[in-house]
């Protein structure tokens, strides 16, 4: 199997998102690959696949092919990654901030969630404070979960959390952030409850933060 996720990995690097697809039919068919093992060749790709567009070897539209790739490779493995366990229970809204259009990590969280058992709001990219409070309020959220993948997001995650404060919205929601630039630093700063950099330590922290 690992060499089919290499294959995996150089697939999305390469931007060929049939050859992605064909390669996630078979793990699939095979079924004796991890989800984690699966997730962390996916997200290798793309921390490559950025390294690239860094050096200046990949442009947008690399980085545009890389992402289709993963997103029509998710739509396979999706019902794979993620068994239905529905043990967990609570309200969740979550979305990447204003001035971000990044969704793959997101996506895969918003799955995870949902299969995990919570109630997912997933109010997609770049979205405003306004629209994050508004749906806060009316679903009464446990947690909001902010993806934030460029540095320069900072100040929405910022405006987000006194905005919270303010309407007097913060003493019993949680808020997780997490994203690829995210950093332990940048949750400290910025005041989240939590932080969070996989699926895994993004399960365990909202579990942990909702039986606080
Ligand atoms: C694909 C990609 C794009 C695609 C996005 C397509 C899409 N549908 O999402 C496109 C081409 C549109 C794009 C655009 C840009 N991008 Co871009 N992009 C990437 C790239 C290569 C991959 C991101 C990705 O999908 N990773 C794979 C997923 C699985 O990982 P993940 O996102 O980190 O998510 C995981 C965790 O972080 C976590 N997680 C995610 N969200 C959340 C939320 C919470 C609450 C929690 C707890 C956890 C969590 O769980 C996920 C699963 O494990 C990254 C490189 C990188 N190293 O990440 C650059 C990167 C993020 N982009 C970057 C940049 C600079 C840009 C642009 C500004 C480029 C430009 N000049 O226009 C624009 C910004 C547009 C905008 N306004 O948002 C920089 C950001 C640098 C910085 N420090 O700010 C990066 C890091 C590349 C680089 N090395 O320079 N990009």
């Amino acid at each position: 199997m690992s060499q089919t996720l290499e294959k995996f990995k150089q697939a999305i690097v390469d931007g060929d998102a049939d050859g992605s697809v064909t390669l996630s039919e078979t793990i699939v068919t095979r079924a004796d690959a991890t989800a984690e093992q699966i997730i962390d060749h996916l997200s290798a790709a793309m921390e490559e696949v950025g390294s690239r567009y860094e050096t200046g070897e990949y442009f947008i539209p690399e980085m545009l092919r890389s992402a289709e790739a993963v997103e029509r490779s998710l739509a396979v493995l999706e019902p794979y990654l993620f068994e239905r366990q529905q043990d967990q229970s609570g309200v969740v809204v979550m979305g990447t901030v204003k001035g971000d259009i990044h969704n793959i990590g997101k996506n895969i969280i918003v799955s995870a969630l949902k299969a995990a058992g919570y109630e997912v709001h997933d109010l997609g990219v770049n979205v405003s404070t306004t629209k994050f409070i508004d749906k806060v309020r009316q679903v009464d959220a446990d947690l909001l979960l902010l993806s934030a993948f460029t540095t320069s997001t900072k100040p929405a995650v910022l405006e987000i959390l006194s905005t919270l404060e303010d309407e007097g919205l913060r003493d019993h929601l949680k808020v997780i952030s997490g994203g690829a630039s995210h950093s332990p630093e940048f949750a400290r700063e910025v005041g989240v409850d939590g932080f969070a950099t996989d699926v895994k330590s993004t399960l365990a922290v909202c579990r942990k933060l909702l039986s606080d």
